[in-house]
């Protein structure tokens, strides 16, 4: 369905949801396609999606993207996702991140582990940051915006091998979790862009976790490493942090 609605380029409908927030046809349809098939078989679920918001149910709840990525997606870029996180009394217990044009399918099941395309996967087993890939995004940058990315990117690219930015959390989760990325932060991201991400994440050998190490606002600040360099980048955060907030700047 999406590869069908990149096939038409350019021709897509796209409108500004906020600044900086992109919303085409394609996502609309696309989320609207998965409230009907999850409507029809659990009446009973509730569902919140990007585009459409909360719909009631009870304490089984689905968390739905349907196209995490969207910039990539209107420019024909390959990084794009539909993001499904299944979520049961708070905890997500399945979750897909489905990547049309780079044919990837990546599941997985609360004590089961993660998959990709149905083989096992695993995360990278590098432990030294000099060694380590990361990727990053900039969702949180607006023109107002004092609280960003920036200073923390300045600070750990010395340290590391190197940087990405592919525009689909989701799929820098799935990428942390296949080995090919040693870790993946970004801020002020919504719980549809990771649940998903997460567990597969977490189901594949990983950590995920706010710049702090916790989880309290692992949301709104998302680091998700393959676990041996986590500490390491929570380090190098706190420094930064800790200079931010002598600046008066508040943490999202
Ligand atoms: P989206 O394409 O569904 O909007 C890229 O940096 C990541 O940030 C993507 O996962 C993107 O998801 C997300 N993103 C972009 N703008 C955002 C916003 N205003 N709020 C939260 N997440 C956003
Ligand atoms: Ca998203």
């Amino acid at each position: 369905m999406t590869l069908a609605y990149r096939g038409r380029g350019t021709a897509l409908a796209v409108e500004h949801k906020r600044e900086k927030d992109l919303v085409s046809e394609a996502d609309v349809a696309v989320e609207r396609f998965l409230v009907e098939q999850i409507r029809q078989r659990y009446p009973q679920h509730a569902i919140f999606g990007e585009e459409s918001g909360s719909h009631d149910g009870t304490s089984t709840r689905w968390l739905i993207d349907p196209i995490d990525g969207t910039t990539s997606f209107v420019r024909g870029q390959p990084h794009y996702s539909v993001s499904i996180a299944v979520e049961q009394a708070g905890k997500t217990t399945l979750a897909a991140v489905y990547a049309p044009a780079l044919g990837e399918l990546y599941l997985a099941e609360r004590g089961r582990g993660a998959t990709l395309n149905g083989d096992p996967i695993h995360v990278s087993s590098r432990h030294s940051l000099s060694d380590s890939v990361l990727a990053t995004g900039f969702a949180c940058i607006r023109r107002n915006s004092a609280y960003t990315n920036v200073p923390f990117l300045t600070r750990l690219l010395p340290q590391i091998l190197d940087v990405r930015r592919y525009g689909s959390a989701a799929v820098d989760l799935g990428y942390v979790a296949s080995g090919r990325l040693e870790g993946f932060w970004e801020l002020d991201l919504k719980p549809y862009d990771v649940a998903a991400g997460f567990l597969v994440v977490e189901e594949a050998g990983g950590r995920c976790s706010d710049f702090a190490g916790g989880r309290q606002r692992r949301y709104r600040q998302v680091l998700a490493t393959n676990g041996h360099i986590h500490d390491q980048v929570v380090a190098v955060f706190a420094d930064v942090r800790r200079e931010l907030a002598a600046q008066g700047l508040h943490e999202p």
